[in-house]
């Protein structure tokens, strides 16, 4: 049996995957089971979250159990197979932790996670299409963006925000090994896009605290974009004038990965399609939707964009 290619990010990347595969050491089974050793894809429980009101958007497509959406992940910190996240996230320190919000706002301020927990939460319920043509449904809890990014009031030369994301070297094996991709994980989105309703952080999943490999304590999730847009385990957000760098569209994937990187079936990744795309846990492709299926909600985000020239 072979890896698809779009199981795989960058291309080096997926050579090595190549010949680990060679190997023999595991099978295109390994994407999605957990290694024999680990007890059977068992869930992690995390605290339960206080006061969680159903919110909207939210889709009555069958969600992915949390089984599912806690053990096939993208986490590069923790290493570039799907079930890496699950083995090893365990080890990230998620207390004490703050989110510190700067640049171009009246009032910066560094908050204290467990502050951002007594914020009114509700459900989401998004599908999350990674570039690598998988995806997923699942019920996040937690509240937009806006919501935080009021609490500074942006001034009117704010027209990106930069986010940044935790490294601990110590706990994670995947930061700074040999052919490893720069970290911190840096992304970025437009200020209208970052205060769109839809932006959400994340502070759970099915009403318990987020779990690890998920991006704990807190990450953002903008659903109408590729996946390696909503970032994991947030440390900083900075509002700024000029568009931040990615690691994504700048350092790791070059002219693979663009700022926008909005959902589009019609623009394909240089090595695969994105007409249509695997969900998790089913086995026949379904087809993908522009804008991940929001396109009521944000093409009015982009009009006069050339979305080809600005992916
Ligand atoms: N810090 C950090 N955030 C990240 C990533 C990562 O490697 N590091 N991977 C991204 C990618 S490519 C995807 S598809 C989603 C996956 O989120 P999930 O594992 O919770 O489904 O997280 C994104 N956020
Ligand atoms: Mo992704």
């Amino acid at each position: 049996m072979r890896v698809r290619s779009s199981e795989i990010t960058p291309r080096s990347l997926y050579l090595r995957r190549r010949e680990f595969l060679a190997l023999g050491a595991a099978g295109a089974g390994a994407l999605l089971l957990p290694r024999s050793g680990h007890a059977a894809a068992e869930a992690p429980h995390g605290r339960k979250l206080e006061g969680v009101k159903p919110g909207q958007p939210s889709t009555d497509e069958k969600k992915n159990s949390l089984e599912e959406i806690t053990h096939y992940n993208n986490f590069y910190e923790f290493g570039t197979d799907k079930d890496d996240p699950a083995r090893h996230a365990s080890k990230l320190q998620t207390r004490p932790w703050t989110v510190k919000v700067e640049g171009e706002c009246k009032s910066p301020k560094t908050f204290d996670v467990d502050d951002l927990l007594k914020f009114p939460l509700e459900e989401r319920v998004y599908r999350l299409r990674c570039v690598e043509a998988w995806s997923m449904v699942i019920p996040w809890d937690g509240f937009p963006l806006a919501a935080l990014l009021d609490k500074v009031q942006p001034t009117s030369r704010a027209k990106y925000v930069a986010f940044e994301t935790a490294v601990q070297k110590e706990n994670m094996p995947g930061v700074g090994g040999f052919g490893a991709i720069p970290f911190p994980y840096l992304e970025g989105l437009r200020i209208d896009e970052a205060m769109h309703p839809l932006t959400l952080l994340a502070v759970g999943i099915y009403g318990e605290e987020l779990p690890k490999q998920d991006g704990a304590p807190i990450r953002l999730v903008v659903p109408w974009k590729y996946g390696f847009k909503s970032a994991k385990s947030l440390v900083r957000i900075r509002l700024q004038e000029t568009q931040p760098p990615t690691t994504w569209s700048q350092y790791a994937g070059g002219s693979e990965y663009g700022f926008y990187a909005n959902v589009n079936p019609d623009v394909d990744h240089p090595r695969w399609s994105q007409a249509k795309e695997r969900r998790i846990g089913e086995f026949s492709r379904r087809k993908t939707l522009p804008f991940n299926g929001y396109a009521d909600q944000v093409e009015k985000l982009y009009a006069g964009m050339d979305l080809r020239k600005f992916f």
